[in-house]
């Protein structure tokens, strides 16, 4: 009789807690995810980023700057006629084989472009791809501490389970 009335009202509880704890969870993953972080405070600069293309690929294939930085990029075609089209930004470049071919943006979007050659140069020419990383890369941070996260929480949750079950009356 006494077991019978104790049973439900343990397990709303627990229910409660767990709907609680959820919440909590759902809460942070949402801060984690949408809280605006302090992007890089340095102060942006003009820099000059000479790539060198040749079949079939970009050197350097990857390219690190900081928000707002006044980027010129050197194209330099050491073999064929190779292009630089940069996506997310209207910026492209096309360089004779020999000659260097120069022009300046400014990075006024953060994250990771991919640039691709734009002149059909061969038949590798659809690999010929590299990255600009502009800024930290707040995504993969974020993404980082969502895994942590949620590891920690299937730990606790798992923990919390076996509690749940040790502690049920038999
Ligand atoms: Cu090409």
């Amino acid at each position: 009789m006494r077991l019978n009335l104790l049973l439900p009202t343990s397990i709303f509880k627990k229910l409660w807690t767990q709907l609680n704890w959820m919440f909590l969870l759902v809460v942070s993953a949402f801060l984690i995810l949408f809280v605006p972080l302090p992007l890089s405070t340095d102060t942006p600069q003009e820099r000059t980023i000479r790539i060198e293309a040749s079949s079939f690929q970009f050197m350097p294939g990857e390219i690190y700057i900081n928000p707002n930085d006044r980027v010129t990029v050197e194209l330099v075609s050491t073999d064929v006629v190779h292009g630089f089209s940069l996506d997310g930004y209207d910026f492209e470049l096309k360089a004779d084989p020999g000659q260097t071919a120069k022009a300046t943006f400014v990075a006024n979007k953060a994250g990771v472009f991919r640039f691709r050659c734009s002149v059909a140069c061969g038949n590798l020419h659809p690999f010929m791809i590299g990255k600009l990383h502009v800024g930290i890369n707040q995504l993969f941070i974020r993404g980082i501490v969502l895994g942590f996260l949620s590891i920690g929480a299937a730990f606790y949750s798992l923990k919390r389970n076996s509690k749940f079950q040790a502690g049920l009356p038999k």
